[in-house]
C-alpha cells in the first residue's frame, strides 16, 4: 500500500468520486468511501467493491463523521451540486456545502489527514478570464458562496491548527464531464443532458441561446489532479484551478455532440438560467507549477468516450 495511506472519499459513489476511488484502488490505497447515495449509486463502486481495503460507510456528511480506522487524507466531495438549486433552497445548499465542509475539517483536525476539497470555478462569478486565483471571487449564487466559505474556513484551520501543519488544498473544478455522469437530473451536466438527448433524438435546449462558454474538463484529468494533492508538496489551504483552459460555447457543443453521436435532433432555443456565470475558463499556470499537472483528454476524444458510455446505459 502506497506509503500506508488511507483515503476517506465523501461523495466517492458518484461521478467524480467514483472515478478517484477506482485509481486510489488501482494504486494500492486504502479507501473509505461516506456516501448517503442522495445522488450517487453504489453500482459506480462495482470494479472496486472487493479490492482489498476498500470499505463503503452510507452516512450523511452532514453529521458528524466517525470512522472505525482514522483516516491519513481526506477528499471532500460530498455536496448539493446544482447552481440552480442551490438558488431555489439556499439553507440546503448551506448545509450540504457548508455544513459537511466543518465536519470534514474537524475529523481531519481530530485525525491529522490532510484534505483535499472539490471547489469549483462557480466562485469566481463573472469576473475577468481567464479566471486566476489571485483575483477576487464574486460568486453569484449560494453554491459559488458555500463552495468558496468552504475553502475560507479550511484555509483557516490550516492557519490556526494549535498542533501545526494542517494540509488542505482547494481544487476549483471546472466543468467536468465524462461516464458516469447521470443525465437524469433537470440540473444534470450539460454534456450528460445533451449526449443523452441527441442519442434519443429529443431536442437539444440552448439555454440563453447558447452563447455561455465552459472550460470543461474529463473526469479522468479530474481523478489524477486529485490524486497529485493528495500526494504533493505540504500546501496549507491554498486553492488551485482544474480545467482544461480552453473555452466551448454551448451551441458549439451542442453542434459537436450533433455530429458525433450522427443525430437528427432540433437545437431549441430558450431563456437563460438564473444566477448562471455566462463566461468560464481557467488560467491554470498555477496547478502546473506546484503540482505538475495539466488535462491531457481533448473534448473531443473525451466526449467520443462519454457517448459510448451513455448509448451503453440507454442500451442496456
Ligand atoms: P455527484 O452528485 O455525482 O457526487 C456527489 C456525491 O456526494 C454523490 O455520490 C452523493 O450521493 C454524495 N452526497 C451528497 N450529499 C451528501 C451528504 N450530505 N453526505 C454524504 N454524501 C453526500 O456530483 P459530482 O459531479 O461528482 O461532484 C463531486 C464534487 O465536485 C462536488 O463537491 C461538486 O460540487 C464538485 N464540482 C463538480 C463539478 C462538475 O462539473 N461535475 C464542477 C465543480 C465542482
Ligand atoms: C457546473 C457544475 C456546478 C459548478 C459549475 C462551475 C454540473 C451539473 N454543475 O455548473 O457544480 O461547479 O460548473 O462553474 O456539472 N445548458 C444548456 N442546456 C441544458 C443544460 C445546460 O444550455 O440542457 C447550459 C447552461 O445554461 C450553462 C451551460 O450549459 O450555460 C453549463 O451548464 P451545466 O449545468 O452543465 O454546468 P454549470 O456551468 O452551470
Amino acid at each position: 500500500m502506497d506509503g500506508g495511506k488511507h483515503v476517506l472519499v465523501t461523495g466517492g459513489a458518484g461521478f467524480i468520486g467514483s472515478h478517484t476511488v477506482e485509481a486510489l484502488v488501482a494504486r494500492g490505497d486504502r479507501v473509505t468511501v461516506l456516501d448517503d447515495l442522495s445522488t450517487g449509486r453504489r453500482d459506480n463502486l462495482a470494479a472496486v467493491e472487493s479490492a482489498p481495503g476498500f470499505t463503503f460507510v452510507c452516512a450523511d456528511a452532514t453529521e458528524p463523521i466517525a470512522l472505525a480506522t482514522p483516516p491519513t487524507h481526506i477528499v471532500h466531495l460530498a455536496a448539493q451540486v446544482s447552481v440552480t438549486a442551490s438558488l431555489a433552497d439556499p439553507l440546503t445548499d448551506l448545509k450540504k456545502n457548508l455544513v459537511a465542509t466543518l465536519r470534514v475539517i474537524a475529523l481531519a483536525k481530530e485525525a491529522r489527514a490532510r484534505v483535499v476539497f472539490a471547489s469549483s470555478a462557480a466562485i469566481y462569478g463573472d469576473g475577468p478570464l481567464p479566471s486566476h486565483e489571485s483575483l477576487t471571487p464574486r460568486p453569484a449564487s449560494p453554491y459559488g458562496i458555500h463552495k468558496l466559505a468552504s475553502e475560507h474556513h479550511l484555509r483557516a484551520a490550516a492557519l490556526n491548527d494549535p498542533a501545526g501543519g494542517l494540509e488542505a488544498v482547494a481544487l476549483r473544478f471546472f466543468n467536468v464531464y465524462g461516464p458516469r455522469q447521470s443525465p437524469s437530473s433537470p440540473y444534470a451536466g450539460v454534456i450528460s443532458i445533451f449526449l443523452a438527448r441527441a442519442l434519443a433524438g429529443e431536442a437539444l435546449t440552448l439555454f440563453g441561446g447558447g452563447v455561455a462558454t465552459r472550460d470543461f474538463v474529463y473526469v479522468g484529468d479530474v481523478a489524477r489532479a486529485i490524486l497529485a494533492a493528495l500526494d504533493g508538496p505540504a500546501i496549507a489551504g491554498e486553492a488551485m484551478n482544474v480545467g482544461g483552459g480552453g473555452a466551448t460555447s454551448v451551441r458549439t457543443l451542442a453542434e459537436t455532440i450533433l455530429a458525433i453521436t450522427r443525430s437528427t435532433s432540433v437545437l431549441r432555443e430558450a431563456p437563460a438560467r438564473a444566477g448562471e456565470i455566462v463566461d468560464s475558463r481557467a488560467d491554470v499556470t498555477r496547478i502546473a507549477e506546484r503540482l505538475g499537472w495539466r488535462a491531457e483528454v481533448p473534448l473531443a476524444a473525451g466526449l467520443e468516450a462519454t457517448a459510448a458510455w451513455v448509448a451503453g446505459v440507454a442500451g442496456a
